[in-house]
């Protein structure tokens, strides 16, 4: 190979490096990550620590985490989009009853992995083992909340957390 060759087949090398690099910079950045409360209820029977351990063995990475308390308006705005449904006055009531734990999951397929985690709704319909089956009360007081698509994920993450409280 002469100089220029060399040369040539250096900067292929290079510019191959980079965009590995890259690639794995780029993926760690669009990593999955979901959004979670630990609710009223679950805070209030001291299953914070218990939750949170079923979520790290499960393989999810806390980036972010709060303990906090909902008001009235932001009960509403967080679960607007049941503003029509017959449990809303209930769910707004719970939700803003008592503090909650709020935090962003980081896991690859983080938020349908974090749904079936958590399982159904009403922990009378949920699997053995689930969050939900294992520490929620009844349908309304279920312990837990988890997103349920990636473009709520981000705005619910935004709507608890500022960019420089997420890790
Ligand atoms: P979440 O949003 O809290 O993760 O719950 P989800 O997706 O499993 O259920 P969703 O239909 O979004 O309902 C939101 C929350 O409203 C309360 N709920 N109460 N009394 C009732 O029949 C009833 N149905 C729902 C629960 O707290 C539920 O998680
Ligand atoms: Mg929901």
């Amino acid at each position: 190979m002469n100089c220029q060759k060399r040369r040539t087949g250096l900067l292929i090398i290079v510019g191959c490096l980079k965009s590995t690099i890259f690639a794995q910079n780029s993926k760690k950045m669009t990593t999955n990550r979901t959004f979670t409360m630990l609710k009223p209820d679950a805070v209030e029977n001291g299953h914070i620590g218990a939750i949170l351990d079923k979520i790290n063995a499960a393989g999810f990475k806390i980036v972010a985490m709060k303990y906090t308390q909902l008001s009235t308006r932001d009960a509403q705005a967080f679960y607007a989009v049941h503003s029509e449904r017959p449990f809303y006055g209930e769910l707004v009531e719970f939700m803003t009853r008592g503090p909650i734990v709020a935090a962003v999951l980081e896991k690859d397929n983080a938020v349908e992995d974090f749904r079936a985690l958590i399982g159904a709704t009403n922990p009378a319909e949920a699997a053995d083992g689930t969050i939900r089956k294992m520490f929620a009360t009844d349908v309304a007081e279920n312990a837990v909340h988890g997103s349920d698509s990636d473009a709520n994920a981000a705005i619910e993450s935004a709507f608890h957390f500022s960019g420089r409280e997420i890790f």
